[in-house]
């Protein structure tokens, strides 16, 4: 996410801690790039403006120039002149005593209303609210099916009453159903238009009056920058919007329309989506992103994603089988796929911080096909020779090459590392309590954490 900005801004960074003493003359340097890094992501020029302004004043202030570490305070300002740019919203929804409350997903074409609202009904459901869905979009073909589908894999109900094709009476038509049958939310799908319409507008204001959501959310493709940015604002003026939704943050987005996004449009991005999954939506926390901006790593979205995929009672077997020197290639199989559920590799090394700006890791970070043969190694052994790798010889390492279609080297490569791991393992078994064990030290750890930003 926001590669190039991150790395722009690292270097900047860098460029400061560089010179011993920080002067008014090379604070303006930093600051030129800093205006560019953030025009080249696409940030809207009168945002950039009062952003460079803000950070001027603050910088120049003498206590800064005279501190101790005058770079560092200027990271300082950069990171909370930033994250003021997002304003105090914490993301997520706001609480409304609202049965059934109604979610307006809206937004230009493509922009990934459709995929949302299947996100949003999980996520939801996760927290045992009970979402009913329901498409408006009669426009284009089969978007009513694609709901229907969405729906199907993210498990919730949707309204859909064959030949109904008003779009008004099916959003109040799954009203009706939802306070019937006692679901407690209702998300409305919208149709999307390559530009702003009036007939769309008109529509969304009848869907709006007929439904009184409580919350509005545009739905916005963060690659496309600007131009979200501009309809956000018109949806705005024409329909009403609480919120926004940013999307396909996972792709190259350039970070221009979250950083502009809350200034210019006024109002807080309440997810962020990063993927096509139905799991890759989050509430939006803008301190991890400015984090992640500024190369601080997102420790606390990761953290949360391991708390989620680890089961606790599997993680204390593990930590005592380690700690008396038990740990198997099964074991190891396990933690593979532990690692998985915590999303895709790419995106986990994206949070871990500093790991961005490691020279060459880009190009040799693990992918997912390695883990893949790894499995498939481990799945051609036998349940004993998984319990007692030493006893894997020469005609067992054919055997398990050619079952995993490996070959024989990438075995071994395997077993020699997963002899280290225990050895490692083995000498680092006080510190297992860490990684496995007790909520409390995660909770502490997460305190700290916090402390630190
Ligand atoms: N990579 C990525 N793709 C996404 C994300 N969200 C949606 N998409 C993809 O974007 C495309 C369009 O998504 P839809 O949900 O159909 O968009 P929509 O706004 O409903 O589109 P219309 O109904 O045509 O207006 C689909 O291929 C989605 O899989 C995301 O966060 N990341
Ligand atoms: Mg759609």
């Amino acid at each position: 996410m926001f590669e190039s900005l991150s790395t722009r801004l690292q270097d900047v960074f860098k460029s400061l801690r560089g010179q011993g003493r920080l002067t008014p003359e090379n604070i303006e340097a930093a600051l030129r790039e800093i205006r560019l890094a953030l025009l080249e992501a696409d940030v809207n020029f009168k945002v950039v403006k009062a952003f460079i302004d803000r950070v001027r004043d603050r910088a120049m202030e003498q206590d800064v120039l005279q501190s101790l570490s005058p770079s560092q305070q200027v990271v300082r300002i950069v990171r909370d002149e930033m994250l003021a740019l997002f304003g105090d919203a914490q993301g997520g929804l706001a609480d409304t005593t609202k049965r059934p409350r109604v979610i307006l997903l809206l937004g230009l074409q493509g922009a990934g209303k459709t995929t949302t609202a299947g996100k949003l009904a999980k996520w939801l459901a996760k927290q045992g609210r009970h979402p009913l869905l329901v498409s408006t979009d009669v426009k284009r073909p089969a978007a009513i099916q694609q709901l229907n589908l969405v729906a199907e894999k993210a498990d919730v109900r949707v309204h859909d009453p064959a030949g109904q094709l008003d779009p008004v009476a099916r959003a109040k038509g799954a009203l009706l159903e939802a306070t019937n049958k006692g679901f407690d939310v209702v998300i409305v799908d919208s149709a999307g238009r390559l530009h702003i319409d009036d007939e769309l507008m008109t529509e969304l204001a009848a869907i709006k009056a007929v439904t009184d959501p409580s919350d509005l959310l545009y739905v916005a493709d963060a690659m496309t920058g600007q131009d979200a940015i501009k309809s956000a604002g018109e949806f705005n003026r024409r329909v009403g919007v609480t919120g926004v939704v940013l999307t396909k943050l996972d792709g190259d987005a350039r970070g221009g329309a979250a950083l502009s996004v809350v200034s210019v449009v006024g109002v807080p991005i309440a997810f962020a989506g990063s993927g096509e999954r139905l799991e890759d939506l989050e509430p939006f926390h803008p301190e991890r992103v400015v984090s992640r901006v500024l190369g601080m790593g997102d420790m606390l979205s990761l953290i949360e994603r391991a708390e989620a995929a680890i089961d606790q009672d599997g993680a204390a077997r593990l930590e005592e089988k380690i700690r008396s020197n038990e740990f198997t290639l099964e074991d190891f199989r396990d933690q593979l796929k532990t690692i998985r559920k915590m999303g895709p590799i790419e995106q986990i090394i994206g949070m871990i911080p500093g790991m961005s700006s490691v020279k060459g890791l880009a190009e040799n970070k693990p992918d997912e096909k390695q883990i893949s043969r790894v499995e498939a190694i481990i799945g051609s052994m036998t349940a004993e020779e998984r319990r007692k790798q030493h006893i894997i010889n020469g005609s067992r390492r054919k055997r398990i090459a050619k079952g995993s279609g490996t070959s024989v080297e990438e075995v071994n490569r395997l077993l020699k590392q997963f002899v280290q791991m225990q050895k490692m393992l083995k000498s680092l078994g006080g510190m297992a309590g860490m990684a496995g064990g007790g909520k409390k030290a995660r909770r502490q750890a997460m305190q700290m954490l916090r402390d630190r930003h």
